[in-house]
């Protein structure tokens, strides 16, 4: 499990159900600590700079994290009409903030992280924020977000859940009563969206999230993305409240982002998927 030092070659290995891998050589292990909530470690990988690893998964490595952090962030916010209030759950790392306010018509983020401990390790050791924690924008909150969901009064145009996987700890995040607290949190029109693990290997926490997201989304839609790092390609499911098509974005809006893995142009290419993918959602 984890790090394997003993090998001559030394790597770190996430290992998912069924002895599935994902694994990078490693040239230097950085520390590794106990934090109030998870165990934290740093890598500085061969190939795709530091890895960060929160209780033996990959949450990012520093070459190629904005796979994950833009198809999470840019479709939701192109697809809303003028998202001026976005709140994000997790995202201690910083990234899914730093994309967030790429886009000019936000006038505040929240971002609720639950562990301190990654919040201080990403800005000294890995700058993913690129000084999203100093925009004046940004609203940096240390708090359980399932808590702060269920009291918040201030309404948002676009949530966005980085939570950890939909299995151990953040199951809560993937529960009807979470999403019924989010669907308050929201504008008479909004979005939210939430990353929802391997296609292939969390199949039925996948189908679980989504059948109790319909439960109390006006829509639901699933799309799947190749993530470097991750087993991939992997899930996010987006609610709805009100009338907002997430097939149509704002091209027009997404001209100044500079993207480098989501396409806008392309926006109807997320919706591919396996053919048993589909299957399962449509009987679901
Ligand atoms: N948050 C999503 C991590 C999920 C990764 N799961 C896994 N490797 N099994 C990542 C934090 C990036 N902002």
């Amino acid at each position: 499990m984890g790090f394997n030092d003993n090998d001559k070659e030394r790597a770190f290995i996430e290992w998912y159900p069924r002895g599935y891998g994902v694994g990078f050589k490693i040239k230097e292990r950085l520390f590794e600590i106990q934090t109030k909530y998870q165990r934290l470690e740093l890598y500085e990988t061969e190939g795709f700079g530091k890895l960060l690893v929160l209780d033996d998964t990959v949450q990012l490595v520093e070459i190629g994290e904005e796979s994950y952090h833009e198809p999470l962030v840019h479709p939701v916010m192109l697809a809303h009409p003028n998202p001026k209030k976005v709140l994000i759950i997790g995202g201690g790392d910083g990234g899914t903030l730093r994309e967030v306010l790429k886009h000019n018509t936000v006038e505040k983020a929240v971002m609720v992280e639950i562990d301190d401990a990654v919040i201080e390790v990403s800005k000294l050791y890995l700058n993913i924020d690129r000084g999203a924690f100093e925009d004046s924008r940004a609203e940096v909150i240390v708090g359980d977000g399932v808590e702060y969901i269920k009291n918040v009064e201030e309404k948002f145009d676009v949530i966005i859940i980085d939570s950890t996987d939909p299995v151990g700890p953040a199951k809560m995040l993937f529960s009807e009563e979470f999403y019924r607290n989010v669907y308050n949190a929201l504008n008479e029109k909004g979005l939210m969206i939430t990353q929802a693990g391997s296609v292939y290997l969390f199949t039925n926490e996948l189908l679980d999230a989504h059948r109790e997201m319909k439960k109390v989304f006006d829509r639901v839609y699933y799309f799947s993305f190749p993530v470097i790092g991750y087993a991939s390609p992997w899930s996010f499911l987006v609610g709805v409240k009100g009338n907002i098509d997430f097939t149509k974005i704002n091209l027009k809006r997404a001209k100044s982002l500079e993207l480098a893995y989501y396409d806008p142009e392309r926006h109807e290419t997320l919706f591919q998927m396996p053919k048993y993918v589909r299957d399962l959602l449509e009987g679901a």
